[in-house]
């Protein structure tokens, strides 16, 4: 079993998409084992993406981060971090396969709906910015 950090970011949040990807994400065999709504602060955001700071997009990533509330959950599932890239799809919805969430409910290379660990040191620290150990079943 591994564990995964996943976000449904404001975009969709705010689109109401929320419960539609979290049946998906049931649907995938994933158990929902944190989840919690959360308007991420300018500075938060900042935090959660700085190896990303030196990118030309960092200013407007880490605007529409905290433009809204957006849900923060921990998942697990047998290679729980791979699992849940394949289901999110490519960063890019229009590049996206058939069928993920990223093409069905994302609407820009920014605003794509969904957010995913890409290894396990990278889950270990998003869950941990995120999640006190106590609120993790
Ligand atoms: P992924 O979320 O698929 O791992 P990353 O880590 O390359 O993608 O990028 C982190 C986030 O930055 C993406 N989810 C996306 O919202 C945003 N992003 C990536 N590339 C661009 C870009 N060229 N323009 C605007 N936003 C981008």
């Amino acid at each position: 079993m591994e564990r995964t950090f996943a976000i449904i970011k404001p975009d969709a949040v705010e689109l109401k998409l929320a419960g539609k990807i979290l049946a998906r994400i049931e649907e995938a065999g994933f158990a929902v084992r944190g989840m919690r709504l959360h308007h991420l602060t300018k500075r938060e955001a900042e935090g959660f993406y700085a190896v990303h700071r030196e990118r030309p997009f960092f200013g407007g990533l880490t605007d529409f981060m905290s433009s809204g509330p957006c849900v923060l959950m921990a998942l697990d599932a047998p290679d729980a971090i791979k699992k849940w890239r394949t289901l999110m799809g490519a960063t890019d919805p229009a590049k996206a396969d058939a069928g993920t969430l990223r093409k069905d409910f994302g609407s820009s290379i920014e605003r794509n709906a969904t957010h995913g660990s890409d290894a396990p040191e990278t889950a270990a620290f998003e869950l941990g910015y995120f999640f006190r150990g106590m609120e993790l079943l």
